[in-house]
């Protein structure tokens, strides 16, 4: 089972600073917490505790905030461009890191190797995006209606960002929104998923060498390891924080919606996806194939972008399924770090008992099950499963449903209009793909009569969005956008400014108001 290229668990610690015993609180020195509160960072692959963290307190949150605060307040005096040299590094230093962080990705949270790479790849990429916008934060120059006026617009450093983020993305989705949010002169504040601790660690361990070698303040890049119930409480309640960056369930989203927007705070929101692809007769099923497989099995189904439906038009669906199918009975599942393995563990056995119950719902409402349904135990974890297929209505109550499993839902369609409409018929607005090799078809699907999604594609699948693009989704996946385009405005504060360089005061709308 042990294939030889296998890196142990002690190399990767040892390249990224990891050690048995660790502490859950950092704002740029010695890591710290006084809360006697533990949590363990598991390897879901084998069961095993990898280490014990003890996590932030309340009190430890106050501490590292006021470092970030002061941060904040020292850290925005520095020009974008040499704020975009500091990402620079950043970037650089996570290129020497690639094999051993992607490696502890793998570990600690499950995705096959060459995925881990990828994520610490989306890393990267996104360093490099933010070095490019540190010289090109802009604004527009404004036509005034008054005479020797002009006006304009500025975008300025915005405050301490908080970062939440899930299991699933344990490094890159954090990367998407610091990068973003240090070019722009915003200190940062993460509260990474509590079942991928270790990932922060490595991460902020990274950071801290670099912020450090280049004589910046403590605190600009803060982590807090800790309770959703303590620490992720007081971040989306603390009015030090402007902007709340958070992916998650739907359900997470609208209680930090309600808590952040209570108090006026700006969010974005990434939350459940409830993705499909519709492959029309008319498309290259070869491609269709591919990308349907790799969107429903990639990182086991635990992506937001994952393929959860597939809406087939029925003349090309038997083939189709059937094609699928054989390939499903291909995947090597097992350890994620071994190189044959296409696809890893669940996160733990709660993922696994929500698979469980998924399938056990879909037959009740009808579903047959084409290929898979079972729990797996290659190595004593019960949390292996075997990727699913399952012919159900897109109606059913489960289909309605983001279920973090490799669990897909097939369909059939006639015509292309009632595709459109199951695809749209969901709670969810994430990624959406059409395969087709009609234009009108194609054009169609991304048009205001389409997908309602935020990402809509033609001829390659949901999952796997570069970093260029601005992510993000409507409907329950909550709105935001972030990662690429201008989703930077975000992280930073508007201000209109009008300038009279002609001396003489001149009302707008020509109002006059003289004595
Ligand atoms: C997520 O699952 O939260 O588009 C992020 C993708 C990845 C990011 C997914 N680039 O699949």
């Amino acid at each position: 089972m042990a294939s030889k290229k296998m890196v142990s668990k002690n190399q990767i610690f040892r390249a990224l600073g990891l050690k048995s015993r660790l502490k859950g609180a950092n704002c740029g020195g010695e890591w710290f917490a006084d809360s006697k509160d533990y949590i363990t960072s598991v390897n879901p692959t084998t069961g095993e505790v990898l280490a014990r963290i003890e996590q932030a307190s309340a009190k430890d949150y106050d501490k590292v905030m006021k470092e970030a605060r002061k941060a904040f307040l020292e850290f925005r005096n520095m020009p974008a461009p040499l704020r975009g040299e500091i990402v620079r590094q950043v970037g650089e230093a996570l290129r020497e890191k690639k094999d051993m962080l992607g490696a502890l990705v793998s570990l600690e949270m499950g995705k096959i190797y060459t995925e881990g790479l990828g994520e610490v790849q989306e890393m990267i990429d996104i360093c490099d995006f933010a070095v490019g916008l540190s010289r090109t934060l802009s604004g527009p120059t404004l036509q005034s209606e008054r005479p020797k006026h002009r006006m304009m617009e500025q975008w300025h450093p915005l405050g301490v960002v908080g970062v939440i983020s899930a299991f699933n993305f344990p490094v890159a989705v954090w990367a998407w929104n610091t990068a973003l949010a240090w070019v722009c002169g915003d200190s940062s504040l993460w509260k990474p998923s509590s079942k991928t601790p270790l990932c922060a660690i490595a991460c902020q361990n990274i950071v801290n060498e670099v912020f450090k070698a280049n004589g910046l303040p403590q605190g600009v890049s803060c982590v807090t390891i800790g309770r959703g119930a303590t620490i992720g409480e007081k971040l989306v309640g603390d009015h030090n924080i402007p902007l709340v960056s958070a992916t998650g369930s739907t359900r997470m989203g609208q209680r930090i919606g309600a808590v952040v927007g209570g108090r006026l705070g700006r969010t974005i929101l990434e939350l459940g996806g409830n993705n499909a692809i519709i492959i029309s007769e008319k498309a290259d099923l070869k491609g269709a194939l591919a990308s349907a497989f790799f969107g429903a099995v990639g990182t086991a189904g635990q992506r937001c972008t994952s393929t959860r439906r597939l809406i087939i038009q029925e003349k090309v669906f038997d083939t189709f399924v059937r094609k699928l199918i054989a390939n499903y009975k291909r995947v090597v599942i097992g350890n994620p770090l071994d190189p044959k393995t296409l696809m890893g563990p669940l996160i733990d056995e709660g993922a696994v008992a929500d698979y469980e119950n998924a399938i056990k719902a879909a037959k009740e409402q009808g579903g047959k099950v084409l290929y898979g349904g079972k729990v797996l135990k290659p190595f004593g974890a019960a949390t292996f499963v075997q990727p699913t297929i399952i012919e159900i209505e897109n109606k059913a109550q489960i289909v309605q449903d983001e279920t973090f499993a490799p669990i897909l839902y097939v369909m059939k369609y006639k015509k292309i209009a009632q595709a459109f409409k199951l695809h749209n018929d969901v709670p969810q607005g994430l990624s959406s793909a059409i395969y087709t090799d009609s234009v009108n078809e194609g054009e169609a699907f991304i048009s205001y009569l389409g997908s309602d999604c935020g990402i809509a594609n033609i001829n390659i699948g949901t999952s796997g969005a570069e970093i260029g693009g601005a992510f993000g989704g409507e409907k329950e996946t909550g709105g935001g956008r972030e990662s690429g385009s201008d989703s930077w405005k975000l992280y930073m504060r508007r201000q209109t400014n009008t300038i009279n360089w002609g001396g003489e005061v001149h009302l707008a709308q020509g109002v006059e108001f003289k004595s």
